[in-house]
């Protein structure tokens, strides 16, 4: 990528707070990523549980895919997104997560709008991003499909005004819905808001997500390298959750394994509460 491309993909995610990169995907890379999620979503979903019925969930989500197979690792390596990560969020940053995320055909997917950073007690608009997600559309995202609907700007704003957790949000002003072929990359910063949308088609929607946080997100000390595992059972447990062992909020800090489990989009809540004390 050419330093004035770089400077205007920069300009975009600045202003609009996304911008798409259009067949950055190589082909037999995006077949080879579709086929081994789709094999890993086979061996790996979890059993329905008592009661639960395949019709109450819209989508799989497939996490911890570094590990199901070396392919993977290449995703968050991608040379033309990684200098623009670094441009949003300086240098050193790190990678939060990498999941899959496949919607199923003919279902109500859609997503309230939320920022990423939802949980991050900063004041709105935040000085500087502290995330960016690199979201690749490895089959094709449209309004047919349930692609990712996202409001241009929004990362600027302190809130927007639709009622929180209201699935009622296509009425916005300003929102769009990208067309973004399979082979395409959203990149935005986690300010922004964004969601999914209902998958009116046949076939499967699948995205990849992958997330980074600035570098300065993390604690002066990597405890989980200094101090040896097998030295912990002497470590009173409160120091222990000091360390980093237990999540904040139950979503940083997470254990991902290989595996696949079933959502709901439409009635996935964003922390409403938590974004409601940023903005106080
Ligand atoms: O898959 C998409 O279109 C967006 C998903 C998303 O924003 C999320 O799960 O937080």
């Amino acid at each position: 990528m050419t330093q004035s491309t770089l400077e205007s993909r920069l300009h975009e995610l600045d202003v609009d707070g996304f911008t798409i990169l259009h067949d950055a995907i190589d082909e037999d890379f995006r077949l080879k990523i579709v086929n081994r999620i789709r094999e890993i979503e086979e061996q790996t979903l979890l059993p329905l549980q008592d009661g639960e019925l395949e019709s109450d969930s819209s989508f799989y989500r497939t996490g911890g895919i570094l590990e199901a197979d070396p392919i993977f690792r290449e995703i968050p390596l991608h040379p033309d997104v990684l200098p623009i990560v670094e441009g949003v969020l300086g240098p050193d940053f790190l990678l939060s997560q990498v999941s899959g995320i496949d919607l199923k055909p003919n279902t109500k997917n859609i997503q309230p709008l939320h920022p990423d950073d939802a949980l991050i007690g900063v004041v709105r608009p935040h000085p500087i991003p502290v995330g960016c997600t690199a979201l690749w559309c490895i089959t094709d995202f449209n309004h047919e499909t349930g692609g990712t609907r996202v409001l241009p700007g929004s990362h600027k704003l302190a809130d927007i005004d639709v009622a929180w957790g209201s699935d009622e949000t296509d009425e916005i002003p300003g929102l769009i819905q990208p067309e973004v072929k399979g082979g395409g990359i959203i990149i935005f910063d986690h300010a922004m808001f964004h969601g999914c949308g209902d998958n009116h088609s046949n076939q499967w929607r699948l995205g990849v997500q992958c997330s980074y946080h600035a570098g300065w997100l993390r604690p002066s000390n990597n405890h989980f390298l200094s101090i040896p595992h097998e030295h912990l059972a002497e470590y009173p447990e409160r120091l222990v959750d000091l360390l980093g062992y237990k999540t904040y909020n139950g979503a940083f800090g997470t254990i991902t394994v290989p595996g696949t489990y079933r959502g709901a989009t439409s009635t996935s809540r964003p922390p409403r509460d938590a974004l409601a004390e940023a903005l106080r």
